[in-house]
């Protein structure tokens, strides 16, 4: 396995109608959330992946994992729940600047993921572990599977990537603090957005907050700066790699962990640190070109075709 993930994924219903949620009739139904966006990104770029999660045993559970299935990330890890349900969230994009998500996630099967849920056998053969800091925001038994996921990484030498996906309807400000700041201490590489960094550090300028976590723990730091694109920091070097322009931008959601896909992606493929950032940048840039949160994430035939032009 290059690369194995865990977190909650949950089926997405996006109106169809625009206007107000309470005044719409017809959805679209898709399945999201931030591990599975990256698996099936990382996937989709030909690397091999799994996912570790629970679904409801239910209609919503059942479709969720053949969609992660079909889209050909190993879902042997992935546990079927008869005492609770699948969760699932609305995505209203009034414009792209105005993004409105309602969780119904509360007491979901995957909230009740465990320390137990995690096979050491099987996650010590990854590469790389991906963790999101939405995970320990689901339950007090979420955030124990999470550290119990960076013991056998660390234990194993499985490289530790996490994305701080602040949600700050899930939790206190307080909470998500400490607790994400606690986790930063012990993975390897950090992938912020910058308000995310702020948040968390109180620190507005990129080389502040970049500082402040290479002290902390991770040995490399990527900002993500938006349309801008990225920063990378390790003790040695530093570099903004200039994002895509996008002119039409139609759902951001999701960006981040196609960002994070491409990346990871870049360094599987043995890139230089720059290039790997610019491929997240593009995956990035490619995600909110097509509406719904995986739809954009391209192969490896479209990452390429997008990239080569903007090089030569
Ligand atoms: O930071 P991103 O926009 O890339 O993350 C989007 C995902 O997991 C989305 O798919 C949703 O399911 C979630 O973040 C979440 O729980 O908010
Ligand atoms: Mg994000």
């Amino acid at each position: 396995m290059d690369v194995v993930t865990v977190g909650e994924t949950m089926v997405l219903f996006t109106p169809i109608s625009k206007g107000q949620l309470r005044n719409a009739h017809t959805f679209s139904k898709t399945y999201a959330g931030a591990e599975s966006n990256v698996a099936i990104g990382l996937s989709r770029l030909d690397h091999q992946v799994g996912w570790i999660s629970r679904v409801g045993h239910d209609e919503f559970g059942k479709s969720v994992l053949s969609f992660i299935r079909g889209e050909g990330v190993d879902t042997s890890q992935v546990q079927l729940d008869s005492e609770a349900a699948t969760g699932v969230f609305f995505k209203e994009v009034r414009n792209p600047k105005d993004v409105r998500v309602t969780y119904y996630r509360n007491g979901s099967a995957a909230s009740r993921m465990s320390a137990n849920d995690l096979d050491e056998e099987y996650l010590k053969k990854a590469k790389y572990l991906h963790l999101s800091g939405i995970t320990p925001a689901l339950s007090a038994s979420c955030y124990e599977m999470v550290k119990e996921a960076i013991r056998i990484a660390k234990k194993h030498s499985v490289t530790i990537i996490f994305d701080p996906n602040v949600r700050r309807s899930l939790w206190s400000e307080e909470q998500a603090r400490r607790t994400l700041l606690e986790i930063a201490e012990n993975v390897d590489i950090i992938l912020p957005g910058i308000d995310e960094g702020a948040f968390l550090l109180g620190e507005k300028e990129p080389e502040k907050i970049a500082k402040r976590f290479l002290e902390l723990g991770p040995s490399l730091v990527v900002l993500k700066v938006g349309a801008k694109g990225a920063y990378y920091f390790t003790e040695t070097e530093s570099k903004l790699v200039p994002g895509y322009l996008v002119e039409h931008v139609v759902d951001p959601v999701g960006a981040g962990d196609g960002f994070l896909a491409g990346f990871t992606s870049g360094l599987l493929d043995g890139l230089q640190i720059e290039e790997a950032v610019q491929r997240g940048n593009a995956v990035g840039a490619m995600v909110t070109m097509v509406e719904g949160d995986v739809e954009g994430l391209p192969d490896k035939q479209e990452i390429e075709a997008f990239i080569k032009p903007n090089i030569e």
